[in-house]
């Protein structure tokens, strides 16, 4: 099914500069580039995203490493994209790999690029993508203007 994917390169990725390497992981699964921009994110909108952390111990941790703030990012910089195509979701995922770098394959982009940090428990992973064509929607209207999204 045609879907779209909300992808975020995370400030692990941007101080590595491997944002292009990211994407030519995920410009291999033949979707299309739908939306794309680099933002200030503010720490209500990161909060928002990760709603369903409520309650978890590493969700402050979560924050601090997606506001930049141990990365040293300025301006809580994160490059934002939306992916749109069949089974959008899947395929990104899979490319991803699994949330912990140290259990994502290495061929992976969290496998190959990621890592975990046990004593903060922060999971620097790089990349964020959706989880559902479901939540995508929720994540796609959190991080874009409906203008700034084009139907491919
Ligand atoms: P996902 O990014 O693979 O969808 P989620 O369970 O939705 O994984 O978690 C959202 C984010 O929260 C992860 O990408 C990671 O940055 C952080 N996170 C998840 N689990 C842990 C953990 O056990 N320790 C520290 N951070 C975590
Ligand atoms: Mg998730």
């Amino acid at each position: 099914m045609k879907e779209r994917c909300l992808v975020l390169i995370k400030p692990d990725a941007l101080e590595k500069r491997i944002t292009g390497l990211v994407v030519d992981r995920l410009e291999r699964l033949e979707l299309d580039i739908v939306a794309a921009k680099t933002l200030a994110a503010t720490e209500d909108l990161i909060r928002k995203h990760y709603a369903h952390l409520a309650g978890k111990p590493f969700l402050e941790s979560t924050v601090h490493y997606m506001m930049g703030d141990y990365n040293h990012i300025a301006n809580h910089k994160i490059i934002a994209f939306v992916f749109q195509g069949e089974d959008a979701v899947k395929k990104i995922r899979t490319a991803l790999g699994a949330t912990n770098p140290d259990n994502a394959a290495p061929d992976t982009i969290r496998g190959s690029f990621g890592k975990f940090d046990k004593v903060a428990d922060v999971v620097y992973n790089c990349v964020h993508a959706s989880d559902s064509a479901q939540d995508a929607e929720r994540e796609i209207a959190l991080w874009f203007k409906p203008g700034e999204v084009l139907d491919a």
